[in-house]
């Protein structure tokens, strides 16, 4: 059986990833009703990444003979000011996943369950990239400012993309 507190934690975990998805997918349908197609593609594929983080943990609970609740989902933003603002939500967005993780890690420790706290590796690493990528991409765009010309390569930037990330399952360690 599983340990009470970490069956716990793992849970708010799938309920975060889970908003997750809806929050990126709040973002590419922003981004799709504003022309800009590369974003909305590359928010489209988050959210499915987001959504396979949210599998690969109701897996884990289940298997491990806990019980995984398929949670209800937070109300993502409809409306953003412009793109520098959709990645400055999305950025403040991983840095409150991350502490959650962060958290998630501290609990197995304290709970001695080093299985969960091996498993949960795999989350720091991906919130390591996730933050680096949004860290990038913003960079980016303030360099760009408001220039129409610079908006339009980055779009097609992210479409093309060497700021794409691999989609969900594949290249992806641990794929269930
Ligand atoms: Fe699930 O990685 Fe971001 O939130």
């Amino acid at each position: 059986m599983m340990n009470k507190r970490v069956e716990e934690a793992l849970n708010e975990q799938i309920q975060k990833e889970a908003s997750s998805s809806q929050f990126y997918l709040a973002m590419a349908s922003w981004a799709e009703n504003n022309g800009l197609n590369g974003t909305a593609m590359f928010m489209y594929t988050h959210s499915d990444e987001e959504r396979f983080h949210m599998l690969k943990l109701v897996k884990f609970v289940n298997e491990r003979g806990g019980r995984a609740l398929i949670p209800a989902i937070e109300l993502p933003p409809r409306d953003f000011k412009n793109l520098e603002n959709v990645f400055e939500l999305l950025l403040e967005h991983e840095i409150g996943v991350t502490e959650s993780i962060n958290n998630l890690v501290d609990i197995c420790l304290q709970e001695k369950d080093y299985t969960t706290h091996n498993f949960v590796q795999w989350y720091v690493s991906e919130q390591l990239e996730e933050e680096a990528l949004a860290r990038t991409i913003l960079d980016k765009l303030r360099l760009i400012g408001g220039d129409k010309g610079g908006m339009y390569m980055f779009d097609r930037d992210l479409e093309n993309s060497a700021i794409q990330p691999a989609p969900a399952n594949t290249a992806k360690p641990n794929a269930f």
